[in-house]
């Protein structure tokens, strides 16, 4: 058959058609081909962003819980140091916090020198991807180039996913580091309080000291979480220290070889508050006997006869003669005029006894020229009329107290007593 005209009419529309429509079906696959492209880079983005933006919470729960490791590893080793062997029950808690906190530093890659001290690695970089860094992505060109930006895109996800897992997993080792840590803590408190109950005390401690210790151990159990345990620790050794302390001052006290001797403003103080020691004193000293000498030779001259009626005693025979007036009167009505052994000024070798020791001294003329004259030698009447309170003593005029002239003078214009002179009292502490 010859092609005519209208065949080949035909058959080139045929062709064209089939053309168009390859044509219009490879644009169609295309467009497909390329709007998928398009929503897997899109997709790639939103994932990358996300993946990026886990990784960024996880540097900073990171960087969180780091901090606090320095913070607790500091505290801890404040811990051990405050606490000696000697206020645990186990030693070996010491030895167990130590190591928890070492083993802390070590889990959250603090940098500690000769375990002292510890600080933070350089901070952790929250840094975000670099391609992730704009808000918006510019959009390849043709498919090809989307595709191969998805896959790297998707790299990048996977890697930003792999860190994400890798900084959790280390804030979860650092967690449970803590927890450790906080264990060890406990357990150091419980040993510290189980030896606090167990310590016994000593007998002769002033009660406000046993309670505090008590109050100090009781604090020991009753912590709560974030409660500075170096306080209590060093609270609890306190207590303990003062307890011990006031107990060896009780023994002390009872100790009368261990008083000490007290001058105030250069002048030895004896009285009710102030004592000697049992050792003390050897007899009157040479200045008193010689300025008694010079006065009962000056009182004769005026016609008083002068005499030491009791000298120098010695802590025990202050001790006999003070037991003798508590037999006989009572210890309250004892101590109103006569000294307790160690309180005596008979004992300090700078007082005596004159003529007759009563009352009717202080109104005869040889004790009223006594109670004028005696400063010009250097003594003082020392427990004046009236002055009880202050002195702890009834009136004794026949008691003098060697102070030298200056003083003594001193003291006898002021008109008062010894005491209010040097603003000291005179009472016993029992
Ligand atoms: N009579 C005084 C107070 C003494 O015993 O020392
Ligand atoms: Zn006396």
């Amino acid at each position: 058959m010859k092609f005519g005209r209208r065949q080949w009419v035909i058959t080139i529309s045929l062709v064209g058609a089939l053309i168009v429509g390859v044509g219009a079906g490879f644009g169609v696959w295309l467009f497909t081909q390329t709007a998928g492209a398009t929503a897997e880079f899109s997709a790639a983005v939103t994932g990358a962003r996300e993946a990026n933006g886990e990784r960024n919470r996880a540097a900073l729960e990171l960087n969180e819980t780091r901090a606090e490791a320095l913070a607790r590893h500091t505290a801890a080793l404040a811990l051990v140091a405050a606490t000696e062997p000697s206020v645990l029950d186990d030693a070996a808690t010491r030895e167990g916090l130590s190591e928890s906190a070492a083993s802390l530093a070590n889990t959250a890659g603090l940098q500690t020198a000769d375990g002292e001290s510890a600080r933070l690695p350089d901070p952790l970089l929250v840094t975000r991807a670099p391609r992730l860094a704009g808000t918006s992505f510019e959009m390849p060109g043709n498919r090809d180039t989307k595709r191969e930006a998805t896959t790297e895109l998707q790299r990048e996800t996977a890697a930003l996913v792999d860190e994400s897992h890798r900084l959790h997993a280390l804030t979860s080792d650092i967690d449970d580091a803590l927890s450790a840590l906080t264990a060890a803590e406990d357990t150091l408190m419980a040993s510290a309080y189980a030896k606090g109950q167990t310590t016994e005390l000593p007998e002769l401690a002033a009660d406000d000291t046993k309670d505090a210790y008590a109050a100090a151990v009781t604090a020991l159990s009753s912590y709560e979480e974030g409660a500075d345990l170096v306080a209590l620790i060093t609270t609890y050794t306190r207590a303990l220290a003062a307890a011990i302390t006031s107990a060896e001052e009780a023994v002390r006290a009872q100790d009368p070889a261990s008083v000490e001797p007290s001058y105030i403003r250069g002048i030895l103080v004896v009285n009710k508050t102030y004592g000697l020691p049992s050792w003390f004193g050897d007899g009157l000293t040479a200045e008193t006997t010689a300025a008694f000498d010079r006065m009962r030779a000056d009182a004769a001259s005026a016609g008083h006869e002068l005499y030491i009626s009791s000298g120098f005693r010695s802590y025990g025979s202050q001790e006999s003669i003070y037991n003798r007036y508590v037999a006989a009167d009572g210890q309250a009505e004892a101590d109103r005029y006569s000294a307790r052994p160690g309180h005596s000024e008979h004992q300090s070798g700078l007082t005596f006894d004159l003529n007759c020791i009563c009352e009717a001294f202080g109104h005869q003329a040889d004790g009223q020229w006594v109670a004028d004259n005696a400063h010009r030698y250097g003594f003082i009447v020392r427990y004046p009329q009236a002055k009880e309170q202050v002195t702890g003593y009834i009136w004794e005029p026949w008691h003098l107290r060697y102070l030298g002239i200056d003083v003594a003078t001193d003291v006898f214009q002021s008109g008062l007593t010894l005491e209010e002179y040097l603003g000291v009292t005179s009472k016993y502490s029992n």
